[in-house]
């Protein structure tokens, strides 16, 4: 892990380490397309062909229905079935506290305008499987789609070699009551999502993390459907102040770089102790790691920024606009006004991103790569569209008539003025 001295850092090299790896993706586009295409054309044969291909099954129908997964569910271990029963809660009760309805609003004296939300009908979420198989993502997408009130919630994921899935995953089925999961996975799954499939429903909206394959996927099928936001590799930044507490930080980055070896976890400390007793604590904890390897490299890839002091620090954060921030200082509170870019934060020294990763309620589904400059996180607003309405009274038809009409001709548009004017004249139906 290399480390800079901030004020040693040219604007340039500022933006070079803030700026994420990305690869050049032209097999991984062609590839894609190739998928894409086969499943507009051959629909689920593509998909039996693919599960065959890249899954390595032979499955005998698309999808595990209820009464599989319940007798899946069965198996799981009580400890994990507690677990994901709480986190649930933790994560309903936070999304649900999201349901606002907006007030109405006279903008003047007869204009009533207002916003309601509305679900979206039809959404899709992917839930990888792979190196990581990640129920707490079931969790954090399904639940904000049941509050929103999303008729269809069509779920994919890749089958196991046994042709089915988890015990996690299918007991998340069960809790969250979505009584079908589809097993495919990577590209085919988006596409089947995105076109639909004899089996699988088009829908309108995609959700959900994924490898290079999935990602791009999302991004060629967004003239059809919409899609949660850009994904790339996760990513933490720390900053850490003398109050810090090494082996925290260490865990913290560990957790992070764990994910992918193109993970990136960064430290941002105003203490060179800090610093040198973190990257110690990494060596320790890294070596007993199950994924040591995939660590490593992460950590590799990863750097230190020792900072003068803790504004400095949110300085080079905000234009990092890292997925996670994690705040390791006991002044955190005076920083959170400083704080412009970021998709989720934790506070303080006792606050784990495994914390919001699972269990404490926020959603883990969140903008990398730099896009916390401009995206947020899944939320219940992900979910729905808010859908504008007006009315205008006679009296307010009177007075935003002329507005509208002066408008209307000033920008030449004649029918427009006339849609205002024809109503003002005709008083008697008024
Ligand atoms: N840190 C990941 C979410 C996750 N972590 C799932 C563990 N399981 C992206 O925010
Ligand atoms: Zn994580």
């Amino acid at each position: 892990m290399e480390i800079y001295n901030y004020t040693d850092l040219s604007k340039q090299k500022v933006k070079e380490l803030c700026s994420r790896q990305i690869e050049d993706d032209k097999l991984v586009e062609e590839r894609v397309t190739d998928i894409i295409n086969s499943v507009k054309n051959d629909g689920d044969k593509a998909l039996f062909n693919f599960a065959k291909a890249f899954d390595k099954v032979d499955l005998e129908k698309l999808f595990l229905d209820a009464e599989e997964l319940k007798s899946i569910a069965a198996n799981i271990p009580a400890d994990a079935k507690k677990a994901i029963d709480t986190a649930y809660q933790n994560i309903k009760t936070f999304h649900q506290s999201q349901f606002k309805v907006e007030d109405k609003v006279e903008t003047m004296p007869g204009v009533v305008c207002w916003r309601e939300s509305r679900a979206i009908e039809k959404v899709g979420l992917y839930i990888p499987g792979g190196t990581a198989v990640l129920p707490s993502t079931f969790l954090m997408l399904a639940t904000p789609a049941i509050i929103a009130g999303c008729k269809e919630i069509v779920v994919c994921s890749p089958p196991q070699s046994d042709g089915k899935t988890n015990c996690y995953l299918a007991y998340c089925a069960v809790l969250l009551g979505i009584d079908k999961i589809y097993l495919i996975g990577g590209a085919q799954a988006v596409a089947a999502m995105a076109f639909g499939t004899e089996t699988v429903p088009q829908v309108n909206k995609i959700f959900g993390p994924g490898n290079r394959y999935v990602t791009m996927a999302k991004t060629m099928v967004q003239n059809k459907v919409a899609i949660d936001m850009p994904a790339g590799p996760s990513e933490v930044l720390v900053i850490a102040d003398e109050t810090a507490n090494p082996s925290f930080v260490a865990a913290d980055l560990l957790a992070q770089a764990e994910h992918g070896t193109d993970s990136q976890a960064i430290l941002v400390s105003t203490s060179n102790k800090i610093i040198t007793e973190t990257l110690k604590q990494i060596e320790v904890q890294l070596s007993i790691l199950p994924r040591k390897d995939i660590a490593a490299k992460a950590i590799d890839n990863s750097y230190a920024v020792l900072v003068d002091n803790l504004t400095e620090a949110m300085d080079y954060s905000n234009e990092y606009a890292p997925e996670h921030l994690i705040l390791a200082t006991e002044s955190f509170e005076r920083l959170i006004p400083l704080i412009i870019n970021a998709g989720s934060v934790f506070l303080g020294n006792l606050t784990p991103e495994s914390a919001g990763d699972y269990a404490s309620g926020t959603n883990h589904t969140l903008p990398t790569s730099g896009f916390s400059k401009a995206y947020s996180g899944v939320s219940l607003d992900a979910f729905v569209k808010k859908i504008t309405f007006q009315h205008l009274s006679t009296k307010g038809l009177n007075n935003i008539g002329p507005t509208v009409e002066t408008l209307a001709a000033a920008e030449g548009l004649q029918a427009h003025k006339n849609a205002v004017t024809i109503r003002l004249k005709n008083k008697e139906q008024r």
